[in-house]
């Protein structure tokens, strides 16, 4: 148990929130990272809100702890799911791909914490004026969409900026990371591709498999020139893409051409021409473990290294 200024906001025993991954980051997943002492998050992606409503049902008979939604603001039923998870009481929401600030009085209002992930200092230093509880900072070594300062970079900064708690995401796949983000001055972290890599993810089992194979080069970005850039692994489906990219195709065929890979890769299994989204932290998960387990060695393994730093006696 670490405390920090995020564990108490949320009311868990880790500073580790689960990134809220569309198509995967299931009930199940959010599930068991609460219990393991984290703040789960389901991602809700594209999701109805019928089917919001039914993984919103599960994650509260897989668990009594508080855990989030991760909102995709470009997603047209946004705003539905927004009012659905007034509805349902849901603890926390993050969300991400957009401007939460038209929200975010009515869900404040409703008891919900809110966590808007942003990638830059401008738009989180807004929404702090409008009262969001504290700041997900995600650099561009994070998978899926991204923006362009690195995790490095960005969280000091935004530290400086505002007063609330910041968590330092993208990039972060094990316990030198964690501290490291403390060492920025953030109060915890997001970690997605870890999860990932769990049992209790319900990801297709060849996607879990194509993060374990990665190496430090293999998260490549496409859709650059589209202005929503995504960072997945380097297969098939990004070579073509960015080949599209750079013989000029219209953004409208490329959105086209990327249309539906995310859930053909998470829910199919094709990790040749599904878009496998990752972050650049994807090199250092070596194996499937139970959330339980990664929780574990993550905290044992930050309370060494603090201890390790606090000496003289450290090396390298
Ligand atoms: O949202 C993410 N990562 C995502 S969303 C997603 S779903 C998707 N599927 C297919 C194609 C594209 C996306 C996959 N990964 N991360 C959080 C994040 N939010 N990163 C960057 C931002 C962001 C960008 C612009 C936040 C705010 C923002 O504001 C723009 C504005 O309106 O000021």
């Amino acid at each position: 148990m670490i405390t920090t200024a995020l564990t108490k906001l949320l009311g868990v025993d880790c500073p580790i929130i689960q990134g809220g991954m569309a198509w995967v980051a299931t009930a199940e997943l959010a599930a068991a990272v609460s219990q393991a002492g984290g703040l789960g998050v389901i991602g809700v992606g594209n999701m109805s809100v019928d089917g919001f409503r039914k993984e919103v049902q599960k994650a509260k008979a897989l668990t009594q702890r508080p855990f989030g939604v991760n909102v995709m603001l470009m997603a047209p039923q946004a705003e539905a799911v927004l009012q659905a998870a007034i509805e349902l009481e849901v603890p926390v929401v993050t969300t991400g791909a957009g401007n939460p600030g038209p929200y975010v009085e009515k869900l404040k209002q409703h008891g919900i914490k809110v966590l808007p992930v942003v990638s830059s200092v401008a738009l989180g230093k807004r929404l702090a004026r409008l009262g969001v509880d504290a700041l997900i900072a995600e650099g561009w070594e994070a998978g899926g969409h991204i923006g362009n300062i690195s995790t490095l970079a960005l969280v000091p900064q935004l530290v400086d900026a505002v007063d609330i708690p910041v968590v330092a995401a993208g990039g972060i796949a094990d316990a030198r990371g964690i501290v490291a983000a403390f060492a920025l001055g953030a109060a915890g972290v997001q970690m997605g591709t870890r999860f990932i890599c769990s049992s209790e993810c319900t990801v297709h089992p060849a996607y879990k498999k194509a993060i374990l194979q990665a190496s430090d080069r293999d998260a490549t970005v496409t859709g650059y020139s589209t202005g929503h850039p995504v960072r997945c692994l380097r297969n098939r489906f990004t070579r073509q893409y960015q080949e599209l990219e750079q013989s000029g195709a219209s953004v409208e065929m490329l959105n086209q051409f990327g249309a539906g890979r995310l859930a053909k890769a998470a829910r199919k299994g094709d990790v040749l021409y599904g878009s496998v989204m990752a972050g650049q932290g994807a090199g250092l998960v070596k194996q499937i473990l139970p959330v339980q387990a990664i929780m574990e060695e993550l905290m044992g393994d930050v309370q060494m290294l603090i201890r390790q730093l606090g000496g003289f006696s450290w090396q390298n």
